[in-house]
């Protein structure tokens, strides 16, 4: 579990960044996929990041400060249709200019909710990740709603849906396990080093 997390601030755009040498790591993934429930899991504290039960509802980048060591930075959702059309641009245009102007950025964890199709929206977040060359750490969210052959086929889902290659790793979330846990931190760890 992360040791010593505390929220830093909340960004609209670069104007409030902060400067300074620390790595970051992004988390993103539709709105209501579960991002900021992870953040909260990850440190095992339930009011870190708020969870939000209308989706949409994080509509800045959120820094969060790991053990003076690295930044988890919490991304707004995407693609929820009840959020109208402006969130949607300026989402686009916060996210386009986070990763192409923030040098600190090394990294991604995307969040896939997996009792959902993969979204058009997903595909086109994960190609700015592989246009940015980012290393990324998938997630497959909510697993404890799936019983045992659902669960079996999250990963197929995932790996055609993004065209992933077939061997590739995909960590399954769950509100009742905590296993997964350290399998995040362990990659987190290897991204950042
Ligand atoms: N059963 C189950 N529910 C989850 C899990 N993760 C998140 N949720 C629920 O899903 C809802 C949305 O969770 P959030 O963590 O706010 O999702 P988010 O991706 O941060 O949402 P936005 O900030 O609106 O984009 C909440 O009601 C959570 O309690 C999970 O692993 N299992
Ligand atoms: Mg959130």
């Amino acid at each position: 579990m992360l040791k010593n997390v505390k929220f830093i601030k909340s960004c609209p755009n670069s104007s409030n960044w902060i400067e300074d040498d620390k790595k970051e790591i992004v988390i993103l993934g539709k709105s209501n996929v579960g991002k900021s429930t992870f953040i909260n899991r990850l440190c095992n504290n339930s009011t870190m990041a708020k969870v939000s039960s209308t989706p949409g509802r994080t509509r800045l980048l959120n820094f969060f400060d790991v053990d003076n060591r690295y930044r988890l930075v919490d991304a707004p959702g995407y693609g929820y249709a009840a959020v109208n059309k402006y969130h949607d641009e300026e989402f686009a245009k916060m996210m386009d200019e986070y990763f192409s102007k923030r040098n600190n950025l090394v990294g991604a964890i995307f969040l896939l909710d997996s009792r959902r199709e993969i979204s058009e929206d997903d595909i086109s977040l994960f190609n700015m990740l592989l246009d940015h060359n980012l290393p990324f750490i998938l997630v497959a969210t909510k697993c404890d709603k799936l019983n045992q052959s659902e669960e079996y086929r999250v990963n197929k889902n995932i790996i055609e849906g993004l065209s992933l290659l077939a061997d590739s790793k995909i960590i399954h979330s769950s509100l009742k396990k905590d296993k997964w846990i350290n399998e995040v931190i362990e990659r987190i760890e290897y991204i950042i080093k």
